[in-house]
């Protein structure tokens, strides 16, 4: 592939709800441009994008994919996002790597949520839109109905510049708005170009009207043209349209069928002309050294400033940056810098992926994506430049992951290989996050919802063979006692030898909570010797810290020692420490243990219309709400705590509330008591399992 200059790229995220066909179109686009022999198709598992062995398997996108095609001397490179909501991760990949968004719609399923909760994600990143409607030659596809819920849910910026010949089983082409044009598809991916069949050309003339019309507003000089004249010519609607579409203000919609494939050809030819090019973008700002911004423009001898959107890790090739470049080149065998980690990496060859096939490249200029094997630090977020100009662009603004399990190995042996893959899986999605909290003991796995974790533990054991197995994860509980009592600690052993001698004896109180652990030394006259008292001390941590009626750790007491005994030849650190830890267990035996659980912050931000619907579900989780304010575009904002017990799968639960419509952040807060009649239940099996071990 040439190497191109600004002007000539595009690059084009396909976005929108699972299923509407991203994936066949990629294909179509990629057959039609002459870069396939043959379409792939999803459910052959045979297609460029779909490739890895989950995406076969489930049949639809589980990771971002990058195809270039060049088309009337235009490189466009097609970045195929996954429709499924759990991998949002790399679709906002997509989204800081692409310049416009084409949303595929189904025409026989209409405007699904994953289209208008990336509607909003594109409106937020200012990046221009349009759509396709696709599967028009399926059975109960109707392209006014589609059109219609466009509209009604993207407003007035819609703006057709094609239509269908035909529906259903008669689709056979499109019609051009902008040159009253139509195109037939009988043989191949090459439309024939003919005049407007006669019978729509009533329909369509309106069409072309209300387009002319809305151009003619936003320019002057086309404003002047069209009513010197009456008309615009086509050339003259595609300058309006392409300047709509770059400032945002105009949504074209396109049609056609990509399995057939039929107007995809037209699509690449709208691409090419009417896209905004990298060069066409506004400025980014950079962080240079010292905290000084810069503004980078598309500028290939300007500054270098990269950034990676998306890592694969791959067991034989090891691992992959795909990089998209704001501003400079980058080169193969050249030094670059990742600011973002402060490390100098070393890049050899340079190369651009077709799915999973490599294509090497001579550079990678301002306004390309590109991709570089084997960087030793470098993963999605960072930004590549140079040593002497250390730039970095904003990271990746990703969702925090929130759907927890806990995961082991399934056998002993995969123990080892366990933390490798988990370290690649993350570099590669970082929408994954792992933790190992002390209190329970567990790895745990953040993600975005079931099937990621699915998808993931898949990709641990075909990429990293490592078998794991998952269930719900643990709560991290804590005890603390439940009232202020004397205890004593007697640990003497002087039965032959060198014997063991200590006694204290404490007084244990419950503190607020928060307060953790006081420690007080009220020893008089030497009734424990001084290098002793920090023993018991140790010992009563060491309890504390392994939990004394359940397995997870006390907290919120304070521990007075007042008096003890003491032998000058037998007594030591170690009888001392032992003494604490029995002195504990008596006091904890005596006053009883309370159960603590973690509290969270919950924020969920919904249409108005679920607002009652997340409330009650909120309060049959133990939640309470602490308030619910307006945020305007018809959402609002209901802020709750509830017990972090009841929210592990909050992401499925609020997801089929609101069809997915609902976003929500969740965050530690403090630490409760358990109600007494759940505390009783989570003791007695907490009990029954540390016998078991
Ligand atoms: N009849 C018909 N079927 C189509 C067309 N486009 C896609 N399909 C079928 O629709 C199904 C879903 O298509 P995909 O391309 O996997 O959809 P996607 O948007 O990539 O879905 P995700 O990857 O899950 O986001 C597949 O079975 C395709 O064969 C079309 O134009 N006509
Ligand atoms: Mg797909």
């Amino acid at each position: 592939m040439n190497v191109h200059e600004p002007r000539t790229i595009r690059n084009v995220a396909l976005v929108g709800h699972s299923g509407a066909g991203k994936t066949t179109l990629n294909e179509a686009l990629l057959f039609t441009a002459g870069a396939l022999t043959r379409m792939g198709k999803v459910e052959d598992g045979n297609t460029v994008s779909d490739h890895d062995a989950e995406e076969v398997r489930r049949g639809i996108s589980v990771s971002l994919s990058l195809a270039p095609i060049e088309w009337d001397g235009v490189k466009i490179n097609l970045l195929d996002a996954p429709g499924y909501a759990d991998f949002i991760g790399d679709l906002m990949g997509a989204l800081r790597a692409a310049d416009a968004c084409l949303f595929v719609v189904s025409a026989v399923d209409g405007v699904e949520v994953q289209h208008e909760v990336v509607w909003e994600m594109a409106a937020e990143a200012g990046l221009p839109r349009a759509f396709f409607v696709n599967k028009l030659d399926r059975e109960r596809a109707s392209f006014d109905r589609t059109l219609d819920q466009l509209t009604k849910a993207f407003g007035t910026q819609v703006a057709p510049i094609q239509l269908p010949i035909g529906e259903e089983h008669e689709f056979a082409g499109v019609i051009d708005l902008l040159d009253r044009r139509a195109y037939r598809y009988e043989d191949g991916p090459k439309g024939t170009e003919g005049d407007w069949p006669e019978d729509l050309a009533a329909k369509a003339e309106p069409y072309r009207e209300k387009l002319q019309d809305a151009v003619a507003e936003g320019d002057d000089s086309l404003l002047e043209k069209y009513l010197d004249v009456g008309e615009l010519t086509g050339e003259e609607i595609v300058r309006g349209v392409k300047a709509g579409l770059a400032d945002a203000k105009f949504a074209p919609v396109l049609v056609g069928a990509a399995a057939r494939p039929i107007g995809v050809d037209r699509l690449a030819t709208f691409i090419a002309d009417a896209f905004p090019s990298p060069a066409d973008r506004p400025p980014v700002t950079a962080l240079a050294k010292g905290e000084a911004e810069r503004e980078l423009s598309c500028d290939p001898d300007g500054p270098l400033a990269a950034l990676v959107f998306k890592t694969v890790s791959d067991p034989y090739v090891g691992r992959i940056n795909l990089f998209r470049v704001l501003s400079g080149k980058v080169r193969p065998d050249s030094s670059l810098f990742n600011a973002t980690k402060n490390s100098e990496e070393r890049v050899g060859q340079l190369f651009t992926l077709r799915g999973k096939d490599h294509e090497t490249v001579s550079e990678v200029p301002a306004g390309d994506i590109g991709a570089v094997a084997k960087l030793a630090h470098t993963a999605t977020g960072d930004t590549l430049s140079v040593k002497a100009e250390p730039l970095t662009l904003p990271a990746i603004d990703l969702p925090e992951p929130l759907y927890a399990v806990a995961i082991e190995p399934k056998t002993k042996g995969d123990e080892d290989k366990l933390s490798t893959a988990l370290a690649r899986i993350q570099e590669d999605d970082p929408t994954i996050r792992v933790d190992r909290p002390i209190e329970t003991h567990e790895t745990v796995m953040f993600g975005m919802g079931e099937a990621h974790i699915d998808s993931m533990v898949e990709r641990m054991k075909r990429k990293f063979g490592v078998d794991v197995v998952h269930h719900v994860a643990k709560v991290p509980h804590k005890e603390t006692i439940k009232a202020k009592v004397q205890a004593l600690g007697r640990h003497v052993k002087q039965s032959g030898g060198h014997g063991q001698y200590a006694i204290c004896n404490i007084e244990v109180e419950p503190l607020p909570r928060g307060s953790g652990f006081e420690y007080v030394d009220k020893i008089f006259g030497g009734a424990i010797p001084n290098q002793f008292i920090p023993s018991v001390e140790k010992g009563i941590v060491k309890t504390m810290t392994e939990g004394v009626v359940t397995p997870y750790p006390m907290v919120d007491i304070r521990v007075t020692l007042y008096d003890g005994k003491f032998h000058t030849v037998d007594s030591s650190d170690m009888a001392f420490q032992i003494a604490g830890s029995l002195a504990l267990r008596d006091a904890v035996q005596k006053a009883g243990v309370n159960l603590l659980e973690p509290i969270v912050q919950v924020e969920v931000l919904v249409p108005e219309a679920y607002t009652g619907d997340v409330i009650g579900d909120m309060n049959s989780k133990r939640g309470r709400i602490l308030g619910v304010d307006s945020v305007g575009a018809g959402k609002q904002r209901i802020r709750a705590l509830a017990p972090q017990a009841e929210m592990t799968r909050y992401a499925i639960d609020l997801r089929s509330m609101t069809g997915g419509r609902g976003s929500f952040t969740m965050k530690f807060d403090h630490y409760e008591e358990v109600p007494s009649h759940l505390a009783e239940k989570i003791i007695a099996e907490a009990k029954k399992e540390r016998e078991e071990s």
